[in-house]
């Protein structure tokens, strides 16, 4: 049939065509602490860091930055690593009785 030879020759054309790969970076993600009125200063930094590996420093700053302003973030990583981080942190904080929330926003 004419038709499938339309399509062997379509097959031919694409076969001489150069490949063009396409490589993405993938999409990341902000790990983000929300602020409350509850939990402890100290767990906050503790929590910074324990899952983030911020120095006691670093920590100290992050959570007063997120006690004034209301959020702040603590990390940016791929989808799986950021939705990890949430995970760990919302049962740890739930684990200790403290009502810290932990998020995740495209970066
Ligand atoms: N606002 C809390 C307090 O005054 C401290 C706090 C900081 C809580 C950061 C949550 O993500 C947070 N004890």
């Amino acid at each position: 049939m004419s038709n499938d030879n339309e399509k062997v020759q379509n097959k031919d054309d694409l076969a001489l065509q150069e490949a063009k790969p396409k490589i993405r970076r993938p999409p990341l993600y902000k790990v983000v602490l929300i602020n409350d009125d509850y939990t402890p200063m100290e767990f906050v930094v503790h929590v910074l860091e324990n899952f983030f590996k911020m120095n006691r420093e670093k920590a100290t700053r992050i959570m007063l930055h997120v006690h004034t302003r209301g959020k702040g973030v603590c990390g940016i990583y791929t989808r799986d690593i950021a939705e990890t981080k949430v995970y760990q942190v919302n049962e740890y904080s739930r684990a200790n009785q403290h009502p810290l929330l932990c998020s995740m926003e495209e970066a």
